[in-house]
């Protein structure tokens, strides 16, 4: 079995992608859905995942992995409220269960999800892509918030809840005596206690590192590299406590070889993300093409690390550039990641055949 293609939907109505869109795209089996609606710490109810299992029938899309099951501000703070959020999270993992999901992405970030200081930002071509700016990010982290929530042209985005964003304040106040080594403990704890269920319901838990991969606004990141990797692996040793690689978090550090992370963690990660990053020399990074030498990240080299493994968990392209006067949500439009998906099928392909 080759490994499976997978495109990122943020359900109906809630993307300027269709189902039939996709169905174009050679090779997709899986697509990677979330209930967009659902706040952190709710209980995913069956017939609110029964409604998205209908639609992806009907293009016979399966349904496998999950991205993202948020976790709650309070489990990763440590609040003694968090055990309660915790067994909503176990509720939602059995109820995922019920309709065949083998993967949960999720990240461990304090307050925010990936950050970025321009979300058009001209390649150069006449495409934009997300861009970020060393010196724009400053001491000030609503400043940020409120730029990209007004630049997602009217959508949501995973991580950047408007309702959150408004308690900022409350929530810089919260995280302030979290450590990093405190993060860690909090991390280990929520796994120690889902893990007998997702053995038992055989699903993977798939964390998602760190984008950019080190501290801001004084906010301590876990995920960073590969020392940071295999202390999560060992921390919690068990097959269903997984990695969702993300070739474009990891390689906005250029210190960051990804091919050789999965080379030596290939059995532990359930899930890759394909993305390509620019560097520049004063520390600003631009995402680029998936086509290897329009970045630095080395896709070739991975997707060939995960060739040579004999990977046959899930992949899907990460964010995509802007192309052709499309109106999408930042980094998720159609052109760019279906671009990328034949690229990645294209090596692929080859490197089966010169197997043979
Ligand atoms: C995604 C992340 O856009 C991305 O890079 O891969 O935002 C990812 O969805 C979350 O961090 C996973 O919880
Ligand atoms: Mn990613």
């Amino acid at each position: 079995m080759p490994m499976q293609m997978g495109f990122r939907w943020y359900g109906e109505g809630n993307d300027s992608i269709s189902l039939s869109d996709i169905k174009q795209i050679p090779g997709v089996t899986s697509i990677v859905w979330a209930l967009h609606h659902k706040q952190p710490g709710e209980v995913w109810e069956k017939e609110e995942i029964a409604e998205v299992k209908k639609q992806l029938d009907e293009y016979g899309f399966n349904m496998d992995v999950v991205e993202s099951v948020n976790v709650h501000d309070d489990i990763k703070v440590g609040l003694p409220t968090r055990d309660k959020y915790i067994e909503n999270y176990i509720q939602t993992i059995r109820n995922l269960k019920e309709f065949g999901v083998k993967v949960i992405c999720y990240n461990f970030m304090p307050i925010f999800d990936w950050t970025r200081t321009d979300l058009f930002h001209p390649v150069g071509d006449g495409s934009t892509a997300l861009y970020y700016e060393k010196s724009k990010i400053h001491d000030d982290p609503k400043e940020m918030a409120d730029y990209i929530l007004n630049n997602l042209n009217g959508m949501t985005f995973p991580g950047w809840e408007p309702e959150r964003m408004a308690r900022l304040d409350e929530l810089f106040e919260l995280y302030r005596p979290v450590t990093k080594e405190k993060l860690w403990e909090n991390l280990k704890y929520f796994l120690e206690a889902i893990m007998p269920v997702c053995r038992e319901c055989d699903i993977k838990m798939a964390i998602h590192q760190d984008d950019p991969p080190w501290d801001i606004f004084g906010l301590p990141r876990l995920l960073v590299d590969e020392a940071a990797i295999e202390r999560f692996l060992k921390m919690v040793d068990d097959p269903y406590n997984c990695l969702t690689l993300c070739s474009g978090s990891l390689g906005a550090n250029p210190n960051n070889n990804v091919a050789d992370i999965v080379r030596k963690h290939c059995d532990r990660i359930a899930f890759a993300h394909i993305r390509n990053v620019k560097h520049f020399e004063n520390g600003d990074f631009s995402e680029a093409s998936h086509r290897d030498c329009d970045g630095d990240t080395g896709i070739v080299d991975i997707v060939k690390a995960y060739h040579d493994c004999g990977y046959e968990g899930y992949i899907r392209p990460d964010h995509g550039r802007h192309l052709w006067g499309e109106k999408c949500r930042p980094g998720y439009g159609l052109y760019d990641r279906a671009l990328g998906i034949m690229y990645i099928w294209g090596i692929w392909d080859m490197l089966d055949k010169m197997g043979k």
